[in-house]
């Protein structure tokens, strides 16, 4: 359960500074796109809204709401937000189109480099008495010939039993159920962690306002968030979700897959489910 105070105090503004904050530590402005396909990509984008203005015969009130809420979404400093629940998913699929290994999803706001190293016999940082159900989450990075890949690194992290990430939102120590796993010899790990809770989208902020304005929900479903990796192979950044949990069908972040989807079976003391990794070679 999640008190009432982490509660309010999730707001829009403290998790939206923070992903910010962590997008502008990553990220390269500009990168290497040429003139010819930044002028080729922004034409077309204008040309798609041109076209809706006109078939939609946008009235200046639309236009000037659309004006504020756009201001409002930089105000809350939920692009990281806005961008990866609406617009990620479809990069990703083009970006790992021809990946012949496990299949990826999107990162999403909230990862953290430098989580703290583990051993492949796992349990990730959590509190006394950390709330949730036990999970066990097992498994073995491979290569496409079923080669195991010993000492891959398993980066995984998660919201907590309130649907809460460390580092955005307050007072949860700040690598809670975050860790840097690195597998054995025959690429197989052992992480003991809780069950995530569904996650939903902050209300009080410009994206959850738009989420309200149009009748949607805005939630997803619980979820495990991870980075595959070992030299000489392409990482992978994936999520797994659990069959039957809510909103599995409906992710608003639409960044779910079938072959994402665990089966967790009831053990002593919590959940246990298997998942193995196969790595594509570098390109
Ligand atoms: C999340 O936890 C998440 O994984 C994504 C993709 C977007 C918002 C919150
Ligand atoms: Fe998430």
């Amino acid at each position: 359960m999640t008190t009432q105070l982490s509660t309010q105090q999730a707001t829009a503004a403290s998790s939206g500074r923070s992903a910010t904050e962590v997008f502008r530590k990553k990220a390269k402005a500009g990168g290497d796109t040429s003139t010819d396909r930044v002028s080729a990509l922004v034409s077309e984008l204008l040309a798609a809204v041109h076209g809706i203005v006109r078939e939609h015969k946008l009235t200046y009130a639309e236009y000037d709401a659309l004006k504020s809420w756009l201001i409002q979404v930089g105000a809350d400093g939920e692009w990281p937000l806005f961008l990866d629940v609406f617009v990620e998913h479809e990069v990703e699929r083009v970006a790992n189109e021809n990946r012949q290994g496990s299949k990826g999803t999107i990162e999403g706001p909230y990862y953290v480099p430098g989580a703290p190293v583990l051993g492949s016999d796992a349990t990730l940082p959590m509190r006394d008495g950390e709330p949730g159900t036990p999970l066990l989450f097992a498994g073995q990075v491979r290569d496409g010939s079923g080669a195991p890949i010993g000492g891959a690194r398993i980066e995984i992290w998660h919201a907590d039993d309130g649907g809460f990430y460390s580092q955005f939102a307050p007072a949860i120590p700040e690598w809670n159920l975050r860790g840097t796993v690195i597998a054995d010899d025959e690429g197989r790990f052992r992480i003991r962690t809780i069950q995530p809770a569904p996650y939903q989208i902050p209300t009080d902020g410009a994206t959850g306002k738009l989420i309200a304005a149009a009748g949607w929900h805005a939630w997803r479903p619980a979820h495990l968030h991870l980075k595959v990796s070992a030299e000489g192979y392409e990482l992978i950044t994936t999520q797994l979700y659990f069959r039957g949990c809510e909103h599995v069908d409906s992710d608003i972040a639409s960044a779910v897959k079938p072959e994402l989807i665990l089966d967790p079976a009831p053990a002593a003391g919590g959940n246990e489910v298997t998942y193995d990794f196969v790595l594509d070679p570098a390109s």
